[in-house]
């Protein structure tokens, strides 16, 4: 980390302390948010990851706003596993585009081995294309996770997704603590964690509180913490959720930000449906990583030519794995 680091990392927040930032007029909280961020990264710079999607469809999990579930009907193709060759490819093509990390989803519950394998010579393969790498395949013994670190895993993302209280009204097929027993693997295997959730899935504000008061009063605090609004997908039964406020979305940023000073947080799934001026608020309020290139999952993104013009347009810059940071001007 560069810069001054004077706030200290905390792990002792109370629900009430919180949900007390949350409470704050807008401009409080922006302040206090965005001088906690310049205390801890350079506050032009922004980690750019692309997804990749390795295996898509026919997962058995019931989450509701997921449409890669084989409980709901939207409309998917399904694809079995790539090839190594295959995902290198989209590595290379995603490095050449300025991403620096690539983070590869699988429509599993958890790894089954014969699938488990091939994501083993995938991370390698995608290292020797020289960009970080995450995966998220769903829940992981401690051996897996340890396989996970020994080929080099940079990244696990498994998200929390809501509060535990919602998370029921949203999955029935798995448990809050089993999310949290993968990302006690995931840690004991010494790989970074990267673990958020979803805004606009019917929870309140308490469950937002909730959520991040998990997050934050973990051991060690995620390295990454992703923050989605919800795509909502035709055929899934989150389809018809109203859409989001926005102001309330950068207070989730804002928030993240003041109590996990030193993560990266990750302006996710959504920005399809945000102006630039909401990017840019999300930006101040201290997020610093975006998912880069035309594809989430299964649901656009905005493309590589929007985001470098939005780059320009705010004067941000590619935050390097090596903390250095690089324009992502037209290339
Ligand atoms: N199956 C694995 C799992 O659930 O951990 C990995 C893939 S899953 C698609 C990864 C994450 O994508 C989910 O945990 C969820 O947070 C996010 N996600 C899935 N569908 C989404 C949607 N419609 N809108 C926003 N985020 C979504
Ligand atoms: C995360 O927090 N968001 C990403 C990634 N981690 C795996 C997934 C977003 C998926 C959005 C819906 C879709 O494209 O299928
Ligand atoms: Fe399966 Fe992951 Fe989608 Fe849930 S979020 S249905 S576990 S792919």
């Amino acid at each position: 980390m560069s810069l001054s680091q004077s706030t200290r990392i905390r792990r002792d927040w109370s629900l009430e302390e919180v949900q007390a930032l949350f409470d704050l007029p807008f401009n409080d909280l922006l302040f206090q948010a965005h001088g906690v961020h310049r205390q801890w990264f350079d506050p032009n710079a922004v980690q750019m990851s692309t997804l990749l999607s390795v295996q898509t469809g026919g997962c058995p999990e019931d989450c509701a706003y997921c449409p890669q579930s084989v409980h709901h009907n939207a409309d998917l193709e399904v694809h079995a596993l790539m090839s190594v060759q295959e995902v290198a490819d989209k590595a290379a093509t995603a490095k050449a585009a300025g991403a620096t990390r690539l983070c590869m989803g699988a429509a599993w519950r958890s790894p089954a081995e014969s699938g488990f394998a091939r994501v083993l010579d995938m991370i390698r393969a995608v290292r020797a294309e020289g960009l970080e790498t995450c995966v998220t395949l769903g829940m992981l013994t401690a051996g897996q996770a340890q396989r996970l670190k020994e080929a080099g895993l940079d990244y696990y993302n498994h998200n929390l997704d809501t509060s535990e209280t919602h998370y029921r009204q949203v999955i029935t097929t798995r448990t809050y603590q089993d999310r949290l027993d993968t990302l006690q693997n995931v840690r004991d295997a010494g790989m970074n964690v990267c673990c958020g959730g979803i805004i606009g899935l019917g929870e309140d504000v308490s469950d937002r509180v909730a959520l991040l008061h998990t997050l934050a009063t973990m051991e060690k605090h995620p390295e990454s913490v992703p923050v989605n609004q919800l795509v909502a997908v035709e055929g899934t039964p989150l389809a018809g959720m109203p859409s989001i406020d926005w102001i309330e979305f950068v207070r989730v940023i804002a928030v993240a930000r003041i109590l996990m000073p030193a993560s990266v947080v990750r302006l996710s799934a959504g920005r399809e449906d945000m102006t630039d001026e909401v990017q840019a608020l999300c930006f101040f309020a201290g997020a610093n990583s975006i998912f880069y290139g035309e594809k989430l999952l299964t649901t656009p993104n905005p493309d590589a030519g929007q985001d470098r013009q939005l780059f320009e347009r705010l004067g941000l810059r590619s935050l390097q794995p090596d903390g250095g940071v690089v324009s992502v001007g037209m290339s």
